[in-house]
């Protein structure tokens, strides 16, 4: 999985990209813009540690996000938005888009609508904008080509397709709200549209702040958005201290789990992913697939050959293994199952592919 962390200049990001990572790059009021910073988190599921001491393997692996930090955007009023082309940025599957809510006089001074929700605002019309863009220069692409008699059927799914999100975006909409055929889909997923991309918000706030749900949170689910509140500066802070002490400040605001375990658990939510797991002597692993992936597809996020091959799943449930102790109990049970390709995987299974390639 890879995030971006996006959002106006000085909203935060690094401060909580340096929480999320224990990296310490530096926060700097005026620093000027520059590369991504990109740090790996683990995800730590305590499944994976019980499993890990269950199987006694020589490999542990846990599942892990990848998170890019980038130079702040902003939009300016009137003029076309390019701010959004920072080479890489549309790799990254999901937004964590970070807005400031903790008080500064200086920058509420410098960005007149600094606020959340219009800063929210600011963000929506920007991707709409570049996202147009992107569509129309396809369009007339398109367009030209029929001139000269290219004229596939891919070609005019892909027509349809962007006209249809061309008039969506024109009503100002984002293109995550439009429901398109899995065809069109397919013949549009290369553009990698700015509007299409899920997005957590989170709004950045004071430590005082935090102990009170800013109204924003509210509006911003109202509008469908996945949201939280994090004191950015304060967990950066605590990501220095020994875990003892970080765990008094905690309980101190209230927060009962890492700022890392709760970040990871919101990017899976928001990109509908879940987790499977293969145990063993050598190794005992967590992988992610979307929800509602079947075994086959799940087979294919540990090597494509188990994929090509498929066929069967060895499955038993997490909890399974851990209420009865052993695969043996498991089997005496009935509850450790066989299953074909169109088995649903539920987050928890544990696989194991049978393959013939
Ligand atoms: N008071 C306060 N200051 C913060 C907070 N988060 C970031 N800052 C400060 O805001 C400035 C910009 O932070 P930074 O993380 O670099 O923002 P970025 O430009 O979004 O990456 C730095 O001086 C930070 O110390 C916060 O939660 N509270
Ligand atoms: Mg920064």
């Amino acid at each position: 999985m890879k995030i971006a962390l996006i959002g106006p200049p000085k909203s935060g990001k690094t401060t909580i990209f340096n929480a999320l990572t224990g990296q310490d790059i530096p926060v700097d009021k005026y620093s000027p813009a520059g590369d991504a910073n990109i740090g790996i988190v683990q995800v730590t599921d305590e499944r994976i540690t019980r499993l890990s001491e269950l199987y006694k393997p020589k490999k542990t692996i846990y599942a892990n996000i990848e998170f890019h930090d980038f130079p702040g955007i902003f939009a300016t009023e009137g003029e076309e938005a390019e701010s959004l082309t920072f080479s890489g940025i549309k790799s990254c599957e999901a937004f964590v888009l970070v807005l400031r809510s903790y008080p500064d006089d200086e920058l509420d001074q410098l960005y007149s609508d600094a606020e959340p929700l219009k800063m929210l605002a600011h963000f929506e019309d920007e991707m709409i904008l570049s996202d147009m863009v992107i569509a129309e220069k396809r369009l007339e692409k398109i367009e030209l080509g029929y001139k000269r008699g290219v004229k596939t059927a891919a070609v005019q799914i892909e027509e349809k397709a962007l006209r249809r999100i061309l008039e969506h975006l024109q009503e100002n909409k984002s293109i995550r709200d439009l429901s398109l055929h899995p065809d069109e889909e397919k013949a549009i997923r290369g553009f990698q549209f700015f509007s299409s991309k899920p997005i957590l918000i989170l709004l950045n706030t004071s430590e005082e702040g935090y102990k009170n749900p800013h109204p924003a949170l509210d509006e911003f689910a109202r509008k469908g958005y996945l949201t939280n509140q994090i004191a950015g500066k304060f967990e950066q802070e605590l990501s220095a201290l020994n875990s003892d002490e970080a765990e008094m400040f905690m309980e101190d605001m209230g927060i009962s789990q890492s700022i890392r375990d709760r970040i990871t658990m919101l990017c899976y939510q928001l990109l509908g992913q879940i987790s499977f797991f293969t145990v063993g002597e050598d190794e005992v692993r967590a992988w992610t697939v979307t929800k509602g992936s079947n075994a086959v597809i799940a087979a294919g996020k540990i090597h494509s050959d188990l994929a090509r091959g498929f066929i069967r799943a060895e499955c038993f449930a997490y909890d399974a293994i851990t209420e009865h102790g052993s695969e043996k109990h498991l089997k005496e049970k009935g509850l450790f199952r066989l299953e074909g390709k169109d088995y649903i995987v539920q987050d928890g299974d544990i696989l194991s592919i049978r393959f013939n390639v």
